[in-house]
């Protein structure tokens, strides 16, 4: 993408409303525009990343088994009357009627749409386990909207189900569940913490949180900090195999760490004092075991092998797609602006023209341009005739975690230079040696 032909309302000031970094980066950086409290446009660089943000989850669900489609926003009350809901969720959840003057609300989650779906299609143990996700807008109408997409009204959410016919094949859902969001995580550059948690409005006794540890967090959080050690990489797990699934479950649930909501002093107390850490965290995910809590009620049953019916045993599992653009933001930036992890940057370099007219700097920055394509990446190139302070001053702000800058007098020695945005070291290098070293890093991304 050339910046000349792109829309990248980028703000020179500090918007005074938003307190926490990621939500004034955000804004500065043109990546959002907000419409109402907690209701957000997002133009099209926080677009891109949210984009790719939503590209790694359905990746990582798939590799587990797990099987996309899409249900709508709007919701029949009835089916929430059917689970008891309807009344229960309070002013949360936002509820409107049409012209034939039926209750519908815009859904907060889709349990009782997801049962519905399944009890209408779904009648023999034989077509388990299954588990069905979506990534869709969510709506809740929260008290205290805040700091940006971190805490919005209406959001982004990846929220996947399983049905299972028993308790036990059921907790390996929860398990494999686990594993693939330390590998989602992962892969957008996050140390995301399974917390032992509280179930809330969602119900059920199992449930963990992923936390990603921020001073910005609205979470308590009290842990062992061995567990800050532990990294899952690149590890080849067979998601059907119960074992495997339970060994890195134990292997990363079973330090102490949990959120004030279901912290436990005396238990603190066992951890060694050198590894005691209360920190907070942002939530970005959470994962629930709730049996038969909705399949009883809604009647979503199977005939057992024994041809007995039976309530399915479920579970729900969340992600905050839109809220993790804030999370990452929280753990990856500095005073000039975001740092985009290689897995989720929006473009993957940008190119710098020190001197755009300049028949040599530009042919050279097209040559680039056109380099960068073929390895199937994206650039952003800076086009414009802005001065060279501006350009970089926008490339901070924006947060690409690579740099190629193109100048005249590089070019005279056949070289252009490759910075880190990270780490801010710069190296001078023949084009072609750029690209290459491109290529290497985002090999496998
Ligand atoms: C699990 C999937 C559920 O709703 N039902 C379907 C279960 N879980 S949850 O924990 O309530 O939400 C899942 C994740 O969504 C994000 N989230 C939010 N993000 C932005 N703004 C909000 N107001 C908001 N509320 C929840 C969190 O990341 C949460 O873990």
């Amino acid at each position: 993408m050339r910046l000349s032909r792109y829309f990248l309302p980028v703000l020179k000031e500090t918007p005074a409303e938003a307190q926490i970094v990621s939500h004034r980066l955000m804004l500065r950086a043109g990546m959002i525009k907000q419409q109402a409290a907690g209701i957000y446009s997002w133009l099209p660089l926080g677009y891109k990343v949210l984009r790719r943000i939503e590209q790694i989850v359905h990746e990582e669900q798939q590799r587990a088994g797990h099987i996309p489609l899409l249900m709508p926003t709007l919701q029949p009350a009835d089916l929430w009357r059917e689970s008891g809901r309807y009344d229960a969720y309070g002013p949360e959840m936002l509820r409107v009627r049409d012209r034939h003057d039926r209750d519908m609300l815009y859904g907060p989650t889709n349990e009782e749409m997801i049962t519905d779906i399944f009890r209408s299609h779904v009648g023999s143990y034989k077509d388990l386990p299954l588990t069905l996700y979506h990534i869709q807008w969510k709506f809740r109408d929260e008290v205290r909207p805040r700091f940006g997409v971190m805490r919005g009204r209406e959001f982004l959410m990846k929220d996947g189900y399983n049905f299972d016919l028993t308790k036990e094949d059921a907790l390996h859902a929860y398990n494999r569940h686990l594993v693939s969001y330390l590998r989602t995580y992962e892969r957008m550059g996050l140390q995301a913490i399974p917390m032992r948690a509280d179930s809330g409005p969602i119900g059920g006794d199992d449930t963990h949180e992923f936390l990603v540890l921020a001073d910005t967090g609205e979470s308590e959080v009290f842990y062992d900090s061995e567990i800050t050690d532990l990294k899952f990489g690149d590890r080849d797990i067979d998601y059907d195999n119960v074992e495997q699934c339970q060994a890195v479950l134990e292997e990363f649930t079973s330090r102490y760490a949990r959120t004030d909501e279901t912290h436990d002093e005396a238990l603190f107390a066992q951890v060694p004092e050198a590894r005691r850490r209360v920190a907070r965290g942002i939530e970005v995910g959470q994962i629930f075991y709730f049996g038969t809590k909705y399949s009883e009620p809604m009647g979503a049953t199977v005939q057992g092998q024994d041809g007995v019916k039976q309530p399915v045993h479920m579970g729900s599992h969340g992600i905050g797609v839109s809220r993790l653009l804030g999370a990452i933001i929280e753990a990856s930036h500095d005073d000039r602006g975001i740092i985009w992890p290689e897995g989720v940057t929006p473009f993957h370099v940008g190119i710098v023209n020190l001197k755009s007219g300049d028949a040599a700097a530009d042919a050279a920055c097209d040559a680039l341009y056109d380099s960068v394509a073929a390895l199937g990446l994206e650039a952003l190139y800076d086009d414009t005739s802005e001065r060279a302070g501006g350009k970089f001053a926008t490339m901070d702000l924006i947060g690409l975690p690579w740099r190629i800058t193109v100048g005249p007098r590089g070019l005279k020695n056949g070289v252009v230079e490759l910075t880190s945005r990270r780490t801010g070291e710069s190296e001078e290098l023949p084009p072609d040696q750029a690209i290459a070293r491109l290529a290497t890093i985002y090999a496998g991304l």
